[in-house]
């Protein structure tokens, strides 16, 4: 804590106290020094807003920079690709409401992570990616310097916000207005971009303490004007068939009591979003998954907290909405909860925009809300009911089948079983038809336990999420992922290794990208696009790196085997062999495919 301490004081920065610098080992390093660096400035600045880890991957120029990060108690944890760690780093900012940081190195580092900053935007995540980069003089003049690129050009329409330093002293700046960016208003991900001869530079060491930033309320709340809370009550109140649908913005929140209070004192069924699974458990009353196709388009009006009408809720209209055709409005009106005053009206009109954050904006609604609140009309709440038990019963004979090969279904029923047992563990979930069963059919329980593809369909997120969920909550974590959707980041099982996470990571191998039968339909010796390798032995990949790999082919087996992992809080991998003929294109989402003519 000194330097936090001596940052807050404005005396001296970490680089000023008198501890040896193991890094370099040198007598000369062992002195009280004078002056500090770009590098423990950067530390310094992370450390006195409370980020305690970095993801990242070394190199030129922030070797040296991971090194002393973790002298100074960062965490700082290692990865294979810069991708991943950008995606754990996003993840972590979802979990904590704190920005993740991701440190790559310039150019190829930094485009790896780009990918990452930007799925962060898009979901809201709060994310830093904190860059390396090559000298602005050679760049600026085009004269090939090593891993020459203008960084901060491009990542900007990618970012949230986007920021250089240049000197030192400014790196307390740098780092307050990246925080403020990444979490206030609506969250995103921010790049910071730091050249390579920013890291040496040297200041005056209390000079330097002195120009650090504590940033006073990062995410400051917002409150909604009562009168836009009073219309969304009355409009609210007037309804028949009334829905709630609560998004990942709700979950981000961390308005979880109050949120329940909403759904519970109002008595209007809701829809979670995929990344709102939990936030009331899936198997309360009012959940209205089950019945989800019947709830859009009979809904009269429907309240949007922390979720926007994009492709997922089908722009709002359409015929998931009752409209006549696919592009016709269904007749429903809107109330929006959102901490964006832009997002009302993108694509159909909202009624009554409630702009605030979710805290804020459900206490106020709360406030107008009394014992006198009259329930929705029993006709809506029993139609909606009798629509859930159908397909719940539907659900559980499904799920009661134990077919030869195994198929999702009788593989995601032992998930589900032991996520019932183990409500605190954390789902990550990834690839089309074993995103798309999982989500349907292994219910959370908890807040903030599932995390997956989000508002991209993303590939790739598996390990980096795996990683960071349980670096973040300590606890244990179960990565269901499809055998395509895998690949993107499988090489990471080494870092879970390495880092002795509680990982246990689920395949659902059906050999392929959607299914694992296609042929090469003009009969050449190349496979097919969508196969992979036929049995493929993932677990192995778990074993080299001293895990514990198991082959499993029956839903009995893979109890067990998930049994062991969360017992023994071991890196597992389970590699599910599943009916390569289950699965169908692109999931639920096979409408959005588009197929050329049959000739
Ligand atoms: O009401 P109805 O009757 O309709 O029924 C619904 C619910 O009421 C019911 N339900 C329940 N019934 C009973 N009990 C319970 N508890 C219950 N709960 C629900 O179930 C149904 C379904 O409910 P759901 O899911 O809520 O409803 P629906 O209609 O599906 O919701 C619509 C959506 C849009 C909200 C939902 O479908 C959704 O969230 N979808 C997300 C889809 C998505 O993002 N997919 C991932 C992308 S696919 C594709 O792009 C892939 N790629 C290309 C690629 C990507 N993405 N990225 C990169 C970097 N490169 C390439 C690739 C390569 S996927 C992919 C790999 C695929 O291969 P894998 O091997 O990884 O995976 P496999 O497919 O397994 O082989
Ligand atoms: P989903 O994919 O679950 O439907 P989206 O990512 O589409 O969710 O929507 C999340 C929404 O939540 C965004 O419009 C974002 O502005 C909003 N949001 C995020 N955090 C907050 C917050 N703290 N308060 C209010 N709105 C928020
Ligand atoms: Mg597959």
């Amino acid at each position: 804590m000194e330097s936090i301490t001596a940052a807050r004081k404005g005396t001296a920065s970490a680089a000023t106290v008198a501890v040896p610098d193991i890094t370099s080992g040198g007598q000369a390093d062992v002195q009280a020094r004078q002056e500090t660096d770009g590098f423990h400035l950067l530390i310094d600045a992370l450390r006195l807003n409370g980020i305690d880890t970095i993801f990242g991957l070394p190199g030129i120029p922030i070797t040296d920079l991971t090194r002393k990060a973790q002298a100074a108690g960062l965490r700082v944890i290692s990865f294979r690709h810069e991708q991943n760690a950008g995606y754990a780093a996003s993840i972590a900012g979802f979990m904590t409401g704190k920005p993740g940081i991701c440190l790559t190195v310039s150019a190829p580092g930094f485009l790896n992570g780009l990918t990452a900053l930007a799925n962060a935007t898009t979901n809201c995540f709060p994310m830093i990616l904190i860059s390396g980069s090559s000298e602005r003089e050679v760049v600026d003049l085009s004269q090939g310097d090593y891993e020459e690129m203008d960084q901060l050009a491009i990542a900007r329409p990618l970012a949230k916000a986007a920021f250089r330093v240049l000197h030192a002293e400014d790196i307390g700046v740098g780092v307050a207005r990246a925080i403020r960016a990444a979490v206030s208003g609506r969250p995103g991900g921010v790049y910071l971009d730091l050249p390579a001869k920013l890291f040496p530079q040297t200041m005056d060491a209390e000079a330097g303490g002195k120009s650090l930033i504590e940033v006073v309320d990062p995410a400051p709340r917002q409150i909604p004007s009562g009168e836009a809370v009073q219309r969304a009550l009355e409009l609210l109140k007037g309804a028949a068939k009334p829905l709630i649908i609560l998004g990942k913005g709700a979950a981000y929140a961390q308005a979880d009591a109050d949120i329940r209070t909403l759904v519970e004192k109002t008595g209007i069924p809701y829809l979670p979003m995929s990344m709102a699974k939990g936030l009331l458990p899936d198997t309360h009353e009012q959940s209205a998954a089950a019945a989800r196709s019947y709830v859009l388009p009979e809904a009269d009006v429907v309240m949007l907290i922390g979720a926007r009408l994009n492709w997922l809720l089908s722009h709002g209209k359409g015929k998931t909405w009752g409209g006549k055709t696919s592009r016709e409005w269904g007749g429903q009106k809107f109330i929006q909860v959102d901490i964006s005053p832009q997002e009302a009206d993108s694509n159909v009109r909202i009624d009554a925009p409630v702009v605030g954050d979710i805290g804020s904006c459900v206490s106020a609604m709360l406030a107008g809300i009394d014992a006198k609140w009259p329930k929705p009309p029993a006709e809506w709440l029993n139609a909606i009911a009798e629509r859930k038990s159908r397909n719940i019963t539907k659900m559980a004979e499904t799920l009661a089948k134990n077919p030869t090969p195994m198929n999702f279904h009788s593989a995601l029923n032992v998930v589900r079983d032991i996520i019932k047992a183990n409500p605190d563990a954390i789902l990550v979930n990834e690839g089309a038809n074993a995103l798309d069963f999982t989500r349907s059919i292994v219910d959370m329980y908890k807040p903030r336990k599932r995390l997956d593809v989000g508002t991209w369909g993303v590939m790739g997120i598996g390990m980096g999420f795996a990683i960071a969920a349980a670096v973040v909550s300590g606890e244990q974590v179960i990565a269901v992922e499809g055998d395509s959707a895998f690949g993107f980041s499988g090489m990471e099982v080494e870092t879970i290794c390495r880092y002795k996470l509680p990982v246990c990571v689920v395949i659902l191998n059906n050999n392929g990208v959607y299914r694992g039968d296609e042929v090469n339909v003009t009969g050449g010796r190349d496979p097919a696009p969508l196969g992979f390798t036929k049995d493929a032995r993932y677990e192995k990949l778990m074993e080299a790196f001293g895990g514990v790999g198991v082959h499993v082919t029956t839903p009995g087996e893979l109890r067990e085997a998930m049994e062991v992992a969360i017992r023994s809080h071991k890196p597992t991998l389970i590699n599910a062999l599943i009916d390569e003929k289950a699965g169908t294109e692109s999931g639920r989402i096979t409408g959005l495919n588009p197929t050329a003519k049959k000739t």
